[in-house]
């Protein structure tokens, strides 16, 4: 039988056990899908109450005991988390496989100090609970860090993690906008540029709990492994939503994650196209995400990369140096006829019948972002008539917030950074707002946001993008 049929059947049963209903997931939240799992060994969200099962305890335990042990030991809390500090590929494809085995490899050292090896590693679901869990603030316990930058009582805000967001990345069906951006590249620590979970809510919380969150030494920070466990749980729920389709360069399949230990301190090679195989790698969840809308759904074709994008696309549009963006922080673009083709497409089914499939994407590629100030958050906005920070997310103009992670460490940064989004639904939007009529030019803003209480107000000159593409699909 073969790896993807196995999957699928896994999948099925994992479906059925989780409580699956007509073909729809169960939503998150929901107590049936938990009792359901009660027996199973399965991650499970932090806050779930399950009888007869302490996850928190138990993982306070376990980091104890990591603690304790000399930082040498590749067993240790600090060599764990010396691994990310080396190794993470943040920017490009691995992104996704790499912190997935991590993670395996992290809960199988887990189980052992523990000597039990049904323990699973719990997840935060950021988008549910909004702080940073209760047990994560009790000085008296393992799971304590005193130099993070909130409160147990803020909230990360719905332009980071919020619903429309994560059903935003879920009905994605450009694949690299989950793994990466539309480039490839052939070094692990070589950034090529982000699609939206790892920019938004991945880079979003580690900014937002700060400290040692905001460094590659973040897996010092204990909330880190539930934080990279809920961006796994939804890699996991958007493959499940379509139907396990993946990268097929060889360059992706073939790569070896070689940086880990087993649970005997012995080093364990990979494969990337083995981390797929979710039940081998532990990544079974409670409750997966669901797609809410079905409006945004589109046909699914398989994408593969070439050393200029995208295999069999066409890159339209267009290009311009953005210059001297000056105080507003915006630029004008001439759209030009084939993105302006696209954009007709991408629009049109939307406006006649919500139902209909889109046929067509328009993504937008922000280049060579030099960050000096990772606290500063850029919001993007099309047609935006007074774009500030009091514009409200909710605006049919807004794009996406970037978040920026690990920008200026080893080899992450170098020419600025970059970023994918797709922003299909926006042209949608602004269409049926009226504030583009889907033929002239485009007006594309940058709004520097700063963390709340910042002192100083946040500046563009902090995280200023250089180029901005349009790529209709
Ligand atoms: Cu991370």
């Amino acid at each position: 039988m073969d790896i993807k049929r196995r999957q699928f059947i896994q999948a099925s049963t994992a479906i059925v056990a989780l409580g699956m209903t007509d073909g729809a997931l169960l939503l998150s939240g929901n107590q049936s899908a938990n009792a359901a799992t009660a027996s199973k060994n399965v991650r499970r969200d932090v806050t779930a109450n399950v009888a007869g099962l302490d996850q928190v305890a138990a993982y306070e335990r376990a980091v104890r005991l990591m603690k304790d042990r000399e930082p040498n030991d590749p067993l240790s809390w600090e060599s764990q988390a010396q691994i990310h500090q080396n190794h993470c590929p943040h920017g490009n494809w691995w992104f996704l496989p790499w912190h997935r085995a991590y993670l395996f490899h992290f809960e199988s050292i887990c189980q052992k100090v523990l000597s039990d090896p049904s323990f699973r590693l719990p997840y935060w679901n950021w988008t549910k609970d909004r702080s940073v869990p209760a047990a994560f603030w009790d000085e008296r316990t393992s799971l304590f860090q005193p130099n993070r930058e909130i409160s147990p009582n803020d909230e990360v805000e719905g332009d980071v993690t919020g619903r429309t967001l994560i059903n935003r990345i879920m009905n994605n069906n450009v694949d690299v906008l989950l793994y990466s951006g539309a480039t490839r590249t052939d070094d692990q620590r070589e950034p090529a540029s982000q699609g939206e979970l790892e920019s938004t809510p991945h880079n979003g919380i580690h900014v937002f709990v700060g400290g040692e969150m905001g460094s590659f030494l973040s897996p010092r920070d204990p909330i880190f492994w539930l934080h990279h466990a809920n961006v796994d749980r939804l890699w996991r729920s958007w493959s499940e939503l379509h139907q396990h389709r993946s990268i097929g360069d060889k360059l992706w399949k073939d790569h070896k994650l070689t940086e880990f230990f087993d649970a005997d301190g012995k080093v364990v090679t990979h494969v990337t196209s083995t981390t797929e195989d979710f039940a081998k790698f532990n990544a079974e969840y409670d409750v997966l995400e669901t797609v809410v809308s079905t409006s945004t759904k589109r046909p699914m074709e398989p994408l593969s990369f070439t050393t200029k994008g995208l295999a069999g696309r066409q890159l339209v549009a267009f290009s311009s140096d953005v210059g001297d963006l000056g105080i507003a922080g915006s630029m004008q673009l001439a759209i030009d006829t084939p993105i302006k083709n696209s954009i007709s497409k991408a629009t049109a089914p939307l406006l006649a019948a919500e139902e209909k499939p889109i046929d067509s994407v328009i993504l937008m590629k922000i280049e060579g972002i030099t960050v000096k100030n990772t606290e500063t958050r850029l919001r993007v906005f099309i047609n935006c008539d007074k774009p500030s920070p009091n514009t409200p997310i909710g605006s049919p103009s807004f794009v996406a917030t970037i978040n920026f992670f690990g920008v200026g460490h080893g080899d992450h940064g170098g020419d600025g950074v970059n970023f994918i989004f797709d922003c299909t639904s926006t042209f949608a939007k602004l269409k049926k707002s009226g504030l583009y009529n889907g033929t002239g030019d485009i007006k594309v803003s940058f709004v520097p946001i700063g963390r709340k209480n910042a002192k100083e107000p946040s500046v563009l000159d902090d995280v200023k993008p250089k180029r901005v593409t349009f790529v209709g699909l």
